[in-house]
């Protein structure tokens, strides 16, 4: 038996509890986003296969490889309706022309990656808060507490982010109250919850984004390297 065990094994014959040392995403929290430009992951987004963008305007969250406990989209046009700001066509600081996933009622959505879908469980995922209506006391009406969490391939927490007081006050639309929240995890992300601290069933998220970043392909580099000695003949024969 190798020290660390005989520890470990030295632990539990006394009865004191241990626990390996808990994986844990990187969280990123960011405010301004009014289109998907503004997404922290819009730069591994380009051009990568393994990178998906639903933003509900066709009504469904129909996106490869994942579920959601709440599956309702908004109607474009409602009074109510929360979009992205840009999803309508305008950047005005207004999304009722767009459309949004509301949460039907219930305090929590997770959203859930299926691998063999997929390929693979995602690295990167994000998702966008865009409204809150009436919450429980003691936030006022319009404002929230939010919070997302991320969890690995076997259902473990790989740890949380919030963000407090969320929200314009208002359900009319208004945009510039959104909020992007994003983990990421090289181990892969199988679920990601995103929860109503304030208690309540009247919210709406947008632009659920996930995917993998690419990973630079050693035969990338060899085609390069393959082209710069052509040039370098090619320069000879100059
Ligand atoms: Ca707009
Ligand atoms: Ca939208
Ligand atoms: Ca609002
Ligand atoms: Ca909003």
């Amino acid at each position: 038996m190798n020290r660390t065990l005989a520890v470990a094994a030295s632990l539990l014959a006394s009865g004191v509890s241990f626990q390996a040392h808990a994986a844990t995403a990187t969280f990123i929290v960011s405010s301004s986003y009014a289109s998907f430009a503004d997404s922290p992951f819009s730069g591994i987004a380009a051009a990568n296969p393994l990178f998906f963008l639903e933003d509900f305007e066709d009504g469904a969250l129909n996106t490869p490889g994942v579920s959601a406990t709440s599956t309702l989209v908004t109607n474009a046009g409602g009074a109510t309706t929360d979009s992205v700001d840009g999803d309508d066509g305008a950047l005005d600081g207004n999304g009722n022309d767009g459309r949004s996933l509301y949460s039907n009622g219930a305090t929590s959505i997770t959203f859930t990656f299926d691998a063999n879908a997929l390929g693979v469980l995602p690295t990167h995922v994000g998702i966008v808060w865009t409204d809150v209506g009436e919450t429980l006391l003691p936030t006022p009406f319009g404002k929230d507490d939010v919070l997302v969490r991320a969890f690995d391939a076997n259902g473990n927490s790989l740890g949380f982010a919030g963000a407090d007081a969320l929200g314009d006050g208002s359900v009319s639309g208004g945009t510039a109250e959104d909020v992007f929240f994003g983990a990421i995890f090289s181990g892969g992300i199988s679920k990601l919850t995103i929860v109503s601290l304030g208690g309540t069933g009247d919210w709406e998220v947008d632009h659920l984004q996930y995917g993998v970043q690419p990973i630079p392909v050693p035969g990338a580099a060899l085609l390069f390297g393959t082209a710069l000695a052509g040039l370098a003949r090619v320069r000879r024969r100059v």
